[in-house]
């Protein structure tokens, strides 16, 4: 293997500044996109195609997929799913082919495509996510997906969980790979209590989705890692 290296971009504005194209890229979106993603893979759904736009989804609802829609957290009108985690806890789903739209998760995932490959990266599959990462003979970046360009806590929090697991493995490039692994250091114990004040749990209270966070933040429910093969994420194998 040759010497690895792992950086971690904190917002889709400086995603600009990282060289994605030969690395193996791991979009996060906590709250809620890639927990959701891991989730329905766990559950058998066969495919979700992520697109950045409600209008690219209402064309595969028309198409005659199971559509899920999300903006500033609640579910778009006329769409069949919410982005829930729960949403896809479902029977019903299995063996399904979903096309997926959500503020931040979904556009995330669009632009780092041409990657070498896309990984959905939550706290749900993190050890699985890792365990497979130590085996893989290339370059790293996690992508946090934050909200509308911004900085956000549960996505950087993940980043240094995940980057704190492959520092053995892996050598970190530019300061956001220390910064996330310190932060995550300091509240591993309780991350809950963490993200209390964060704006995007502040805004799942108020739309009363609490039980979607739990959820969200419990590590290591499943095996599953979504992985992006020709525009639609699939179980890895
Ligand atoms: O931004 C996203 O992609 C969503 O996960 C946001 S929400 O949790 O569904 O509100």
């Amino acid at each position: 293997m040759h010497n690895r290296k792992l950086d971690v971009c904190l917002s889709p504005e400086l995603f600009h500044l990282y060289d994605h194209k030969d690395r193996v890229v791991i979009v996060t979106d906590i709250l809620r996109a890639t927990s959701c993603m891991t989730t329905a893979m766990a559950y058998g759904v066969n495919s979700i195609t992520p697109v950045a736009t409600v209008e690219e989804c209402i064309e595969l609802q028309n198409s005659g997929m199971i559509c899920a829609a999300e903006r500033g957290g609640e579910k778009v009108e006329g769409f069949e799913l919410d982005n829930s985690p729960y949403s896809y806890m479902n029977p019903d789903l299995r063996g399904q082919d979903i096309g997926v739209t959500t503020t931040n998760g979904t556009m995330a995932i669009t632009k780092s495509a041409d990657a070498l490959q896309v990984l959905a990266g939550s706290f749900l599959n993190i050890s699985a996510l890792a365990d497979y990462l130590k085996t893989v003979d290339s370059d790293l970046l996690i992508f946090c997906a934050g909200w509308k360009g911004k900085f956000n806590l549960e996505d950087t929090l993940f980043a240094g969980a995940l980057a704190n697991m492959l520092s053995d493995s892996h050598e970190a490039e530019c300061d956001a790979v220390l910064a996330s692994g310190m932060l995550y250091d300091q509240v591993k114990d309780d991350l809950q209590n963490a993200l209390k004040d964060s704006s995007h749990v502040q805004r799942l209270k108020r739309l009363n989705i609490d039980k979607d966070i739990a959820f969200c933040l419990t590590r290591d429910e499943y095996q599953a890692i979504p992985v992006l093969k020709d525009g639609k994420l699939v179980l890895l194998k």
